[in-house]
């Protein structure tokens, strides 16, 4: 648990890309709105923009790249060892690529989030924003879950919903998603450091002690920043 000034949260975030979803960890850290320390930024991929953004900020960087693991198994053992080192309480993914091992899911059991650009358990996986597109939904949004060994799979924590406006397209569905999710995570963070949301060893879900059936809905209740 964390208290604002005295006991942030370590945490370590796990990027593949462009890093806007760290960028506003990075940004609710510096405006005092989250009691969280990022201890380090590891990449799959090397020279990406997130590694800029978290150099920029001051936060240590780790690339770790998959493609120099003969598997799966040597990679995530290698990501574990880099992750460890920074003893995390909470192991961020933050549109990170590369599917995980159960092995690793279980060393992070409850202690590991994704974030997903969609209304899970719908669309899971890649190329999201084109499947709700060629699905003809209405609605779409965003999830923040825990990670299990199932992808895209875990107890979801969090939601926004999100129209689908005539005329979309991938990219303008991605954005107006993406700002949603970048509402989401300082949330759930802050909800996390504040041992306000855990997963109970029955895997589910529970909010302030209580066990929730669905997500909460980002703005139903007082979530909403002022
Ligand atoms: N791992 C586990 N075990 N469980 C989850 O819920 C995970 C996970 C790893 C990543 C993020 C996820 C997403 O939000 C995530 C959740 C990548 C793929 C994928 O197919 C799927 C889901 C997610 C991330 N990756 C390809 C692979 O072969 C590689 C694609 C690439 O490198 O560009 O791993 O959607
Ligand atoms: C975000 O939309 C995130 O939800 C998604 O990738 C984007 C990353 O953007 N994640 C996935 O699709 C995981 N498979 P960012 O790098 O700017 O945060």
């Amino acid at each position: 648990m964390a208290d604002a000034v005295n006991n942030p949260l370590p945490i370590v975030v796990l990027i593949s890309g462009r890093g806007s979803n760290l960028q506003s960890i990075i940004d609710s850290v510096a405006a005092g709105d989250l009691p969280v320390e990022i201890r380090a930024v590891i990449s799959n991929r090397p020279g990406v923009q997130g590694l800029q953004r978290a150099s920029q900020a001051g936060i240590f960087t780790r690339v770790v790249d998959h493609s120099h693991y003969p598997d799966r198994a040597a990679f995530d053992k290698a990501l574990q060892v880099a992750i460890d080192a920074y003893q995390p309480e909470l192991v961020v993914l933050a549109g990170f690529m590369r599917i995980l091992t159960p092995a690793f899911v279980h060393h992070y059991q409850g202690r590991m989030i994704n974030i997903h650009p969609s209304l899970l358990p719908e669309f899971p996986g890649l190329n999201t924003h084109q499947r709700v597109l060629e699905a003809g939904r209405a609605v779409t949004g965003a999830t923040i879950h825990f990670v299990t060994e199932e992808m895209d799979g875990g107890p979801a924590i969090l939601q926004a919903r999100v129209p689908v406006l005539a005329g979309d397209d991938a990219e303008s569905l991605a954005a107006r998603v993406l700002e949603q999710e970048h509402r989401m995570y300082p949330v759930v963070i802050r909800w996390y450091a504040e041992g306000r949301v855990r997963l109970d060893t029955e895997r589910q879900v529970r909010f302030d002690d209580v066990p929730i059936k669905r997500p909460r809905q980002l703005d139903s209740e007082a979530d909403a920043p002022c």
